[in-house]
């Protein structure tokens, strides 16, 4: 793939973790430069160059762009929904200011030619109609996250009208995979429930029974990013945030897709305040227009996922594997 430098921004976090190795076999190792506060204790980031990076500080960005000179930005470093609520204040300063630090640098360094940056369907919110979420509709998100992504998502395509800068970006459903664990998140039951079902063989749920929210398999997810990202330019006609949508289940779907596994499986129910956060958001979304542009198409449904979950993570705790 051409000369492209690629730079990830927040890359030990759940969604990075596997961008990093995903891009890897694309680029080459040395090509792909993850970076984040910390380097985290996985193989994955021995295998190529890692910056310590801290968004916030500009002159540490500096300091990095110069030395890798990136032509591909991933900015993934934010706090998710349930975390910020806790610090809405840091979440503000760090989820936008954050974006505003990657955007003036892509304004004023025309090398740097294409923004990814992440949006969720966190940016919805009550008003917004529950079922077949439109892509254009009320948004009126009431977490401080969901604030952060709706905003964002108004200033990627203001840098991309204004300063042409190339911005793409997706509404991420909950994502949910075996390679790294989520943080933060009101969707992060879904990651859990496979670790405690295969460990404890069962599981409390944060969220009560009939919390339908919509959510995604990580290696549709890591699809639809590389897609949006590498998809020409005149194919990206939407340069918010593209509705993105793999499949929809509630806790005691999710557990009884377990129970066709592991049939000993139980599943109890201890909602708390993540509860008030899935209930603002959709739970099932329409995403038509990436499907018609870029030609999006996922991969797994629930039984799929549950499948390779079990099987993968059963490998990793009982076969050596690491985690
Ligand atoms: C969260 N996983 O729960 C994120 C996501 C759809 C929600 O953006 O905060």
């Amino acid at each position: 793939m051409g000369t492209e430098k690629i730079l990830i921004i927040g890359s030990c976090g759940q969604l990075g973790t596997e961008l990093v190795e995903s891009l890897r076999g694309i680029y080459g190792d040395a090509n792909v430069v993850a970076s984040d506060l910390k380097k985290a204790d996985n193989p994955v980031f021995e295998g190529g160059p890692f910056e310590e990076l801290d968004i916030l500080d500009k002159k540490r960005f500096s300091e990095v762009l110069s030395k890798h000179k990136p032509t591909h930005i991933y900015h993934l470093a934010a706090l998710l929904s349930a975390t910020a609520e806790k610090n809405p204040e840091f979440a503000w300063k760090l989820n936008m200011d954050g974006l505003f630090h990657v955007l003036d640098a892509a304004k004023e360094d025309k090398s740097i030619s294409r923004v990814y940056w992440p949006s969720s369907i966190a940016a919805f919110g009550p008003n917004t109609p529950r079922f077949d979420t439109p892509q254009y509709g009320p948004m009126d998100p009431t977490t401080v996250y969901g604030i952060t992504k709706y905003t964002g998502e108004l200033y990627i395509q203001y840098y991309y009208n204004r300063y042409g800068v190339d911005t793409r970006s997706l509404r991420y459903p909950g994502l949910i995979g075996y390679k790294s664990l989520p943080g933060g998140g009101t969707t992060d039951y879904a990651v859990a429930i496979y670790h405690d079902a295969l460990r404890e063989g069962k599981h409390t749920c944060f969220l009560g029974e009939g919390t339908t929210l919509p959510m995604l398999y990580m290696p549709d997810a890591l699809k639809a990013t590389l897609e949006v990202m590498h998809a020409p330019a005149d194919q990206i006609k939407m340069r918010m945030s593209y509705n993105l949508a793999g499949m929809s289940f509630s806790p005691e779907e999710i557990a009884a897709s377990i129970q066709q596994h592991l049939p000993e499986f139980k599943i109890e129910y201890a909602p708390d305040y993540r509860q008030q956060i899935a209930n603002s958001w959709p739970a099932v979304i329409d995403d038509s227009l990436a499907r018609e542009h870029w030609g999006w198409k996922p991969e797994f449904n629930l039984e799929d996922m549950t499948t390779d979950m079990l099987l993968n993570i059963k490998q990793m705790y009982f076969q050596g594997g690491n985690n």
